[in-house]
C-alpha cells in the first residue's frame, strides 16, 4: 500500500490506555502473532533489567538499555518478511531477538566477546557503535540487492542524534537518488546521551528531512506497537514495490520511507551514564505514561487475547528464557585475546600485524590469565 501522510501528523492506533483511538485502522495482525509481539516486548523489558544488573555486578562490560523502546523494535521487526535485512546501532536487542539473534549472543557481544556480534543465520548487519554509519551500509545493500534482483528491503535503525551526521545526510540522499529499497527508521528517544531532541535539529520534525531527499517521511508514536507496525508495514511493501508514481515525487514512485518513531529511553543511555545529572524525573514519569507493555496488555485483555493466567505464564516463560541465555553466555569460553584482530578489517592490515605481535610479547611475559584480568 503506498500512503502519502503529512509528517506532521503522528499515526497512532491505542491510545495511553490500551483502547482504540478514534478513527485508528487497527492492523490486520492474527491472535498468535499478537501474543508474540507482547511477549517479544515483556521479553525485552526483562532481559533489560537482567543485562544492567549483570553490568553492576562486574559481570558485563557495559550495556546499552532499550526500556521504553520495545514497541518500535519490536513492532517494526515484526513487519518483515523473513527475506527482508536490519540494520541496527547498538541499542536494538530486542529487534535482533525478533529477527532470529540469540539473547546470549548480544550478551556475549556485551560481555566483550566479539562472536556474539556476528549473526550469520540471522539477516542482521552487525551492530554499529560508530553513529550513523550503518545508514551507508543499508544504503549500499539495498542498491546491491536492487541491482542484482533480490526482492528484500534493507530496514535501518539509528537514533535522533544521528540524523545530524553527514552520513545520514549521504545515505538518504543516495538512497532517494538511486531509489533503493530501504526503510529508515529513526529511533527519536527525545536525547542523544545528554542532548536533547531540540538542540539535535531546527526541523519541526525529523520526519519532514524525508522531503529534501525526494521521499516519504512518515512521524509514528513509537510507544504504539500497532501503529509501529502498521507504518513499516506500509514502507516495507513499498520498498518492494513502488506501485505507480506519488504526489511528493511527480513523474515516479519513490520506494525509501524515513520512519521517525516518538518514543522515550526510561533508563540511562548506557550503564555508564548518569540521567539524572542532566533531566528530571518529572520528564520520565510523564513518558511512562505511555510504556508500551501496559497500553498492548490492556488491548489484548479487552479482547479476550490475554487473562491473568496467560499474563503470568509468559511472565514465567521469559524469565526462564533469559536466565537460560545469561548460562549459556556466561558458560562460554572467552575468546582468545589474539582474536580481537580478526574482525577488524577483511584482511589484516601490517598495523594490525604489529599490534598482534605486541600482543604476543605481553602474553609470553604475563600469561593469558594475568593479561585477561
Ligand atoms: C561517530 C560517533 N560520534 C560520537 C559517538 C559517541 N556517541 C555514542 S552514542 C551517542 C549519542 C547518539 O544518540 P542517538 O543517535 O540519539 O542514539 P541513542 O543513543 O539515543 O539511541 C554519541 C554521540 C559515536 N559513537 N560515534
Ligand atoms: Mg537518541
Amino acid at each position: 500500500m503506498s500512503t502519502h501522510r503529512d509528517p506532521r501528523d503522528r499515526v497512532q492506533v491505542l491510545d495511553e490506555d490500551g483502547g482504540v483511538r478514534e478513527g485508528a485502522t487497527v492492523p490486520d495482525i492474527d491472535e498468535d502473532s499478537l501474543t508474540e509481539m507482547y511477549r517479544e516486548m515483556r521479553l525485552a523489558r526483562h532481559f533489560d533489567r537482567r543485562a544492567v544488573s549483570l553490568q553492576r555486578q562486574g559481570r558485563m562490560g557495559t550495556y546499552p538499555p532499550l526500556s521504553g523502546q520495545e514497541a518500535a523494535q519490536v513492532g517494526s521487526a515484526m513487519a518483515l518478511a523473513d527475506e527482508d535485512w536490519i540494520f541496527p546501532s547498538y541499542r536494538e536487542h530486542a529487534a535482533a531477538h525478533v529477527r532470529g539473534v540469540g539473547l546470549d549472543s548480544t550478551l556475549r557481544y556485551w560481555m566483550g566477546d566479539e562472536r556474539g556480534n556476528d549473526p550469520d543465520d540471522a539477516n542482521v548487519f552487525p551492530v554499529a557503535v560508530p553513529i550513523a554509519t550503518q545508514i551507508l551500509h543499508a544504503t549500499g545493500a539495498a542498491w546491491a540487492a536492487d541491482l542484482t534482483g533480490d526482492d528484500a528491503a534493507f530496514l535501518c535503525y539509528f537514533g535522533d542524534g544521528a540524523t545530524s551526521e553527514g552520513d545520514f545526510h549521504e545515505g538518504l540522499n543516495f538512497a532517494g537518488v538511486f531509489d533503493v529499497p530501504a526503510v529508515f527508521f529513526c529511533n527519536n528517544n527525545q536525547w542523544a546521551i545528554s542532548v536533547p531532541r531540540e538542540r539535535q535539529s531546527a526541523s519541526a520534525t525529523l520526519a519532514q528531512k524525508a522531503h529534501a531527499y525526494g521521499f516519504e517521511g512518515v512521524l509514528v508514536d513509537g510507544m504504539d506497537p500497532l501503529a509501529v507496525y502498521q507504518v513499516t508495514s506500509d514502507a516495507v511493501s513499498k520498498a518492494k514495490d513502488p506501485g505507480p508514481a506519488g504526489d511528493d515525487a511527480p513523474g515516479r514512485a519513490t520506494r525509501p520511507t524515513l520512519i521517525e518513531a516518538i518514543q522515550y529511553r526510561f533508563g540511562a543511555h548506557t550503564t555508564a551514564d548518569d540521567p539524572s545529572v542532566y533531566r528530571d524525573d518529572d520528564e520520565v514519569e510523564r513518558w511512562k505514561r505511555k510504556d508500551p507493555i501496559p497500553r498492548l496488555e490492556a488491548y489484548l485483555r479487552e479482547r479476550g487475547i490475554l487473562d491473568d493466567e496467560s499474563v503470568d505464564a509468559i511472565g514465567e516463560s521469559v524469565e526462564s528464557e533469559v536466565a537460560s541465555a545469561i548460562d549459556a553466555a556466561e558458560r562460554t569460553e572467552r575468546p582468545a585475546p589474539a582474536e580481537m584482530f580478526d574482525h577488524v578489517h577483511a584482511e589484516r592490515t601490517e598495523r594490525l600485524d604489529e599490534q598482534a605481535a605486541h600482543l604476543e610479547r605481553l602474553r609470553e611475559r604475563y600469561g593469558d590469565e594475568e593479561l585477561l584480568e
